[in-house]
């Protein structure tokens, strides 16, 4: 007849085994949860870089593709005009905005650290992916990468038809 001491509870390896079990649970916890942390941070950037982005797509989707005023549109700017005059969509080519704009063209101070850059291409009819000569086509592709501290961190384009 088996009745001894030893054969109810827990031994006292079995119970170090059991904390150490309970404390590597914790520290992987720890760890998952610090990591979420840093991909939630990761995430509120990108969607400010988004935000960020949608306000030069909204900025500049009534303005014609090229400048209505002068005989020769320029690639670029118009002389004399500066951001508040940009009154067709390839003034805003090689614009660099830090800290940046939003859809009414005034700067994001709150976001310093963020800058949208902007590129205006033309690009093929019957292939979108192919760059042609300014003003070389009726499509153009507009590209607006976000940086923060200088570190692209998202991008966006679209295409727009002169017509
Ligand atoms: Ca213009
Ligand atoms: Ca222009």
């Amino acid at each position: 007849m088996r009745n001894g001491k030893c054969s109810s509870g827990f031994s006292l390896i079995e119970a170090l085994i059991a904390i150490l079990l309970v404390g590597m649970a914790v520290a992987s916890l720890l760890a998952a949860n610090s990591a979420f942390t840093k991909a939630n941070g990761a995430g509120t950037d990108l969607s400010t870089a988004e935000f960020l982005a949608e306000q030069i797509r909204e900025l500049t989707a009534l303005l014609p593709v090229i400048d209505p005023e002068t005989e020769v549109a320029v690639f670029g700017p118009e002389s004399g005009e500066t951001l508040l005059d940009y009154d067709d969509l390839d003034d805003f080519d090689g614009s660099s905005f830090s800290p940046p704009i939003s859809a009414d063209r005034s700067p994001l101070v709150d976001y310093g650290a963020f800058s949208q850059q902007i590129t205006v291409q033309n690009v093929d009819a019957s292939n979108f992916e192919q760059v042609v000569v300014d003003h070389g086509s009726f499509f153009v592709r507009v590209t607006v990468r976000v940086y923060l501290n200088s570190k692209e961190i998202s991008s966006a384009s679209w295409l727009r038809a002169r017509y």
